[in-house]
């Protein structure tokens, strides 16, 4: 059984549809950062940089911050969704970290900078948009030819999909990245990533380009 402390934000979600993806049991606990649970004591003894999500495994008692690491934590408890070894499963690492270096942080002042605080920076948000567009860009050029990131549906996409499903608060038209709106698509027909988006509550419908 795992314990789940989460919020319905991009890395929330990371965690809450691999949970999904693998099939294990898993308690919610509501964080809600709006209302600054993340600073209670009891979460802080599971993630000290007060920061959603984290996990802790009862059957080994592990305690985990940070979405990258917690993945790679399950995609090795499981066997699933991360290879074991050799060149797959460096290049699933390669574009989770991708994701937890350039997607997470750059698309995360997009929503601070575009979203939330339009006008009050317009350097800050020309900065950022511009790097959204060449993360877009990236992105859109890995899935050429490819279905998945790194070939086989892996805990790489899973990180990066919510970010993108975040499209309209960054002002991205998905038109100008078709592979990137094919593979968005494909991952959000997914069963398992329905029910993972609507953890610790249900937002609305996920949206769609
Ligand atoms: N690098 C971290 C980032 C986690 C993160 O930024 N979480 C946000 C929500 S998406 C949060 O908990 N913010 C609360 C705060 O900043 O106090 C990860 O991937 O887990």
């Amino acid at each position: 059984m795992i314990d789940l402390y989460t919020w319905t934000t991009p890395n929330g979600r990371k965690a809450s549809i691999l949970l999904e993806e693998l099939g294990l049991p898993y308690t919610v606990h509501s964080v809600d950062i709006g209302k600054d649970e993340q600073f209670k004591p009891e979460f802080l003894k599971v993630s000290p940089n007060n920061r959603i999500p984290a996990i802790v495994d009862r059957d080994t008692g592990i305690s985990l911050m940070e979405s990258g690491a917690l993945m790679i934590y399950l995609g090795d408890k499981t066997g699933k969704l991360l290879p074991k070894d050799g060149e797959a499963r460096y290049r699933v690492i390669e574009w989770l970290m991708w994701q937890m270096g350039g997607i997470g942080p750059m698309l995360g002042q997009v929503h601070h900078f575009v979203k939330y605080n339009k006008g009050k920076a317009p350097y800050a948000e020309e900065r950022y948009s511009k790097e959204a567009h060449r993360l877009y860009g990236v992105l859109n050029k890995r899935l050429e030819g490819r279905e998945f990131v790194a070939d086989q549906y892996s805990i790489a996409d899973i990180a990066i999909w919510p970010w993108i499903s975040r499209f309209e608060w960054q002002e991205i038209d998905m038109k100008q990245y078709p592979n990137v709106k094919r593979w968005y698509e494909t991952i959000a027909a997914r069963p398992a990533v329905k029910k993972g988006y609507a953890v610790p509550k249900d937002t609305g419908p996920i949206p769609m380009p």
